[in-house]
């Protein structure tokens, strides 16, 4: 049925957008298979387990221990004070004085409330005891379901970082691990290209003898070892953070790691590359996983990539909001290049909104609009019904010029669009 006008457009739109499924692309979930921490009704507690989920973890989120350190500042309560602290007690101060003693007016308060509602719970509790007794009677296995369905999401893809000892060694130990048909692996190994010294030391003691230069015994042991995990782990794509300084084309040892083992490994298998890159590390590291910051990465070095391997597929998302225009720019020159997502400190309702418009504007429907990077399970009821509103709101603008412009537009082609944003493009690039 063609669409008649702007009012039965925006009702079409939101509801088309609200319904699609979506595959979540980059996030920091798990499987139970990786163990557990908050066991629930099952018996499958795991201290060291990967599978985060529930009140504590989601209250204590890297973004709000930020937070919370701009409220009680740490000349009042220490660094090494919170961090000594259990889950919940440092669980119970974030929600005392983020939730209780203020209004939860940021995004990432925002979001906690968002996912208590989406739950049938109530957000107005002063104290976290009654949701940890509703989260401790979930069974962790059925919950991912309950979240996945709840939240639209189709599939889930984790960060295997092959650098992290916990992580790796549980792969070791179990070559299954991954085989959670609602989870795709990815294979991560920022420190092949940002820091060579950790990498090459690692790699020597697994068994790739590697030397401290970029030369040819360290490219066919970084070859070699990123080829085992590829079979171990059987990734959908492999994956690298950078920092605002990375340039391609410049020489040195990245450059030759990427064009000599990196993107050979990637095309053998057929994987696609993606890059995260404006990223500054441990501004504060007392602030631990909550002390990154971002800086401005160089576009004309993706540029440079994208057109010295053309028969790679590059999936690239920049954490500068001042970086989006160019690197739309670059997509329209480059055909394997895909932007995605709103990363991090992007991923708040008014930059969605300016990047996905520009975007769009820019790209048509040839990238993808968003990527949960959640890293508790429960995290998908909110990011994912927080961007959508966003996603949808500029959809439908756009779609609405059109419809001013004279075309007709149909509701399957609303739900075509929105299916390839939210979905079919990152499919095609995956060969999924
Ligand atoms: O968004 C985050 O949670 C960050 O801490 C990072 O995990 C980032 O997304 C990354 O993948 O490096
Ligand atoms: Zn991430």
């Amino acid at each position: 049925s063609v669409i008649e006008s702007r009012a039965a457009l925006n009702e079409v739109v939101r509801r088309v957008v609200g319904e699609a499924q979506v595959v979540d692309m980059h996030t920091h979930l798990y499987p139970p298979s990786f163990g557990t921490p908050l066991g629930g009704s099952g018996d499958r507690v795991d201290p060291e387990g990967l599978m985060l989920w529930g009140i504590d973890e989601l209250v204590t989120y890297h973004y709000l221990i930020a937070e919370v350190f701009r409220v009680v500042t740490p000349d009042r309560l220490g660094y090494e004070t919170f961090w000594k602290m259990s889950r919940s007690e440092q669980a119970d101060h974030i929600w005392k004085h983020l939730f209780v003693d203020r209004v939860p007016m940021s995004e990432a308060c925002r979001g906690v409330l968002t996912v208590l509602q989406k739950l049938g719970l109530d957000p107005n509790e002063r104290s976290l005891a009654g949701y940890r007794s509703w989260f401790g009677a979930q069974d962790p296995d059925a919950y991912i379901d309950l979240v996945m369905e709840r939240s639209g999401v189709s599939k889930i893809t984790m960060t295997n970082n092959v650098f992290d000892d916990n992580e790796r060694e549980r792969w070791l130990a179990d070559g299954a691990l991954g085989d959670d048909p609602r989870f795709d692996a990815v294979l991560r190994f920022d420190a092949v290209l940002d820091d060579w010294s950790t990498a090459s030391r690692c790699l020597d003691a697994w068994g790739y003898p590697v030397s401290g230069e970029a030369d040819e015994e360290s490219v066919s042991g970084v070859r070699r070892f990123l080829s085992d995990w590829v079979k171990r782990i059987k990734p959908v794509y492999a994956a690298v953070s950078l920092t605002p300084e990375w340039r391609y084309g410049a020489g040195g040892l990245a450059h030759t790691m990427l064009d000599e083992a990196v993107l050979p490994v990637c095309r053998e298998f057929g994987l696609p590359f993606a890059m995260m890159i404006g990223v500054r590390r441990q501004v504060n590291p007392a602030l631990r996983a909550a002390g990154d910051a971002v800086g401005m990465a160089d576009v004309s070095s993706i540029e440079r990539l994208c057109a010295a391997h053309p028969e790679n597929k590059f999936m690239v998302t920049l954490l500068s909001r001042e970086n989006q225009h160019e690197l739309c720019v670059a997509a329209r020159k480059f055909g394997n290049l895909l932007p995605f997502g709103c990363w991090w400190f992007l991923n708040n309702p008014s930059i969605i909104q300016e990047m996905t418009l520009e975007r769009l504007e820019l790209l048509g429907g040839s990238f993808v609009p968003q990527h949960s990077d959640a890293r508790i399970l429960d995290q998908l009821l909110y990011k994912w019904s927080h961007s959508r509103a966003v996603i949808g709101d500029c959809l439908a603008e756009v779609l609405g010029r059109v419809l001013d412009a004279g075309w007709r537009v149909t509701e399957a082609e609303v739900r075509a669009e929105a299916e390839r944003l939210l979905a079919g493009n990152y499919r095609g690039v995956i060969g999924g």
